[in-house]
């Protein structure tokens, strides 16, 4: 698992970074470390840019691993706080809305090498909050939001396998948020590849169900989930999950009135049995009333599986070659024009419609 599970590798990284260390004013930074792009200029996405411009590089914990988004003090501007793997911190960005940062406030997790972090309203009347996911720990850490920018102490839930990825959804319909928690699987055991927390709406849990895709994979490993999509693809009105599993393909859940899931057909990249897809979102890219699976994948590739509205993908079709080694994906209209648009993560960004 590499830097993700430092003390899996025998590397004590808590040494590298003392706690005690001030953070750096961000006006401050190393330019050094910036883009060689000019601050203002479009970065070169090969696609057509639909406005962005380019930003100098922000200071980081060591090893960030992940992003999420809010806004933590309430003053309608969003802000972006990102999970450290390799100093087991949070740095949470406050917006001045502008695109400019104030300097970062640190949390410090109790557990170990956060790997994934998702904002959340746990509390039904509370503020928004942070849910982390720490990798050498196996737990679940809640920071409670105070509505200032600030939290209160963490709380941490264990969770059965090394948690890769976290994410919001409310499985259940009863307006309290809840926690999908994509696990790692040790090779040849049948394990859980997600746990669901269902929140309690006061910021605490109750039940877990499990369930297990069996055996997934490569020959070595644990095995991680590298993303898990959420999203209702047969519109009973109850959300479902799409998940990958690095070497396993890509993996639906059917929600069964969000008590338990039933585990569809897996499917890979442009039906490609020996490709690798890495991430997955969904969104209704053909506008025909169900929501499709884009996926990225190990070859760098993007693909567009055809959703039929009964948790199948029957139909992939390769979209366009970019991508990368550890790549992200995001799907949501940027331009405004009513169409989604893809964002997927490569060695710069790019964007297609
Ligand atoms: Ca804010
Ligand atoms: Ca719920
Ligand atoms: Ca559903
Ligand atoms: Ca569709």
């Amino acid at each position: 698992m590499g830097w993700k599970f430092a003390t899996q590798s025998h590397q004590d990284t808590s040494k590298w970074v003392g706690k005690n260390h001030q953070p750096q004013a961000v006006t401050s930074l190393n330019r050094a470390h910036d883009s060689i792009l000019p601050e203002g200029s479009a970065p070169p996405t090969g696609f057509g840019n639909p406005g962005f411009l380019w930003r100098s590089t922000l200071v980081g914990g060591f090893i960030p691993t992940a992003i999420t988004s809010g806004d933590f003090n309430e003053d309608g501007k969003s802000d972006f706080p990102i999970s450290n793997g390799g100093d087991s911190t949070v740095y949470v960005f406050l917006g001045n809305g502008d695109g400019t940062f104030r300097v970062p406030e640190i949390l410090y997790t109790q557990g170990q090498s956060p790997t994934w972090i998702t904002a959340v309203r746990l509390r039904t009347k509370g503020h928004l909050d942070l849910a982390v996911t720490n990798g050498d720990t196996n737990t679940v850490e809640v920071f409670p939001g105070k509505g200032d920018g600030t939290f209160q102490a963490s709380t941490q839930v264990s969770v059965p396998q090394i948690p890769t990825f976290i994410v919001a959804a409310d499985v259940n319909n009863d307006s309290r948020q809840d926690l999908v928690v994509g696990l790692s699987i040790t090779q040849n055991l049948t394990q859980p590849q997600v746990e669901i927390l269902f929140g309690d709406g006061a910021g605490g849990f109750s039940g877990s169900p499990l369930f297990s895709p069996g055996m997934f994979g490569r020959l070595w490993g644990p095995v991680p989930t590298d993303w898990i999509a959420v999203g209702d693809l047969n519109n009973d009105g109850y959300v479902d999950l799409v998940t990958t599993i690095s070497g396993g393909g890509t993996i639906p859940y059917l929600s069964q009135s969000g008590l338990s899931f039933l585990m569809g057909n897996p499917f890979r990249p442009n039906n490609d049995p020996t490709d690798v897809p890495l991430v997955v979102e969904l969104g209704d890219m053909d506008e025909d009333g169900c929501l499709d699976a884009i996926e990225s994948d190990e070859f760098s590739l993007v693909s567009i599986g055809k959703g039929t509205c009964d948790g199948n993908f029957p139909t992939t079709s390769l979209t366009t070659p970019w991508g990368d080694s550890d790549p992200a994906i995001k799907v949501v209209d940027l331009d405004g024009d009513g169409h989604l648009d893809v964002i997927a993560q490569r060695p710069g960004t790019a964007t297609v419609k």
